[in-house]
């Protein structure tokens, strides 16, 4: 990656981070902002490395903890803060709220709160991709505990099975809800699971963008060329609860604080001031263009419509 390409990663981990601290600060007040968020605080590098690998032709599955996902895949601010506010102008015409925003659009096809239940739905668009004799991949976004689902199982042994152009991508962020990953499989690393099905499994570290992306490439490029599917298990923390109503009492203070320690953005900001890329002028002009269309997209929001209700069965297929 160039410079310039490491930059437009620094700064979407940064519109990411942002844009999620907005929602987490207006969702306090249930009048500003309804219902509980989940965000990905702390592993954006996971996104925006993954984002950064695609193509806009890919597709990818996202799962409860979307925002991210849907940012780097290059959705609109406005449109996903307005879907968020349920708003008549949000990508989902108001009726998917913040947990289950598709944005086909950018080939974000579904988002699926259905712990593991995105995964076979890639294998499926990975089917489409092979069988149309089309040339893009898919990725799927998923978590650690979502590994432990019967349908991650045979999902990747289909896929494996059908040289599939599919990329498994968990962010294992060593919680399952309140459940650490020692209380839900003995299993330490994820990428392991790979082995079950004749399939590669990746190890990266998740709060570095640049080698999450260099993973993903490979991986994309693999995929492309018919090796089939890949899984890629990105080792990173849930700074914060679950949701916004998690006050997090089963996580030790102290782990909170190493992992903040690696905070994705402080890393690849520090690297490229190193390498004197970077000017520290020049990454608050970002923040300040960042806040600035944060603030637009919750303008953007607030002065839309609500959905009519006349208009709920619109859209519903059955
Ligand atoms: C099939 C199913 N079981 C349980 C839940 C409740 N639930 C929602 S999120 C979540 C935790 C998922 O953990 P993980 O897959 O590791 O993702 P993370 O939240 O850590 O990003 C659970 C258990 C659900 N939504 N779907």
């Amino acid at each position: 990656m160039d410079n310039n390409e490491q930059k437009k990663l620094l700064r979407m981990m940064l519109l990411i981070r942002r844009f999620e601290e907005k929602l987490v600060d207006l969702s306090k007040d249930p009048q500003k902002l309804g219902g509980m968020m989940i965000v990905c605080t702390g592993q954006e590098a996971v996104a925006a490395g993954v984002g950064a690998a695609l193509a806009p032709e890919d597709v990818i599955i996202s799962n409860h903890r979307s925002h991210g996902h849907l940012l780097a895949k290059d959705a609109e601010p406005d449109l996903l803060m307005a879907e968020i506010f349920g708003r008549r102008t949000g990508y989902n015409k108001g009726k998917s709220g913040t947990l289950h925003i598709a944005a086909p659009e950018v080939n974000a096809l579904c988002t699926t709160t259905v712990v593991g239940g995105g995964i076979p739905i890639a294998v499926g668009t990975a089917f489409a991709a092979q069988y149309q004799q089309k040339d893009f991949v898919t990725v799927c976004f998923f978590g650690n505990g979502a590994s432990d689902e019967g349908s991650f199982h045979e999902a990747l042994n289909m896929a494996s099975l059908w040289n599939l152009p599919v990329i498994f991508v968990c962010e294992n962020n060593i919680y399952s809800g309140a459940q650490r990953l020692e209380e839900h499989t003995k299993v330490k690393d994820i990428a392991d699971r790979a082995s079950a099905y004749a399939m590669r499994g990746e190890m990266v570290d998740g709060n570095d963008a640049l080698a999450v992306y260099e993973v993903v490439q490979k991986a994309r490029e693999d995929c492309l060329a018919g090796a089939g599917p890949v899984l890629i298990e990105c080792k990173t923390y849930r700074w914060g609860g679950h949701g916004t109503n998690d006050e997090q009492l089963y996580q030790p203070k102290d782990e909170i604080a190493r992992w903040k320690e690696q905070c994705p953005i402080k890393k690849l900001k520090a690297s490229l001031m190193q390498a004197g890329t970077l000017a520290e002028q020049e990454y608050q002009d970002m923040e300040y263009e960042i806040r600035l269309i944060v603030e637009r997209a919750v303008q953007f929001a607030e002065a839309s419509p609500w959905p009519d209700p006349a208009e709920a069965l619109e859209d519903v297929y059955a």
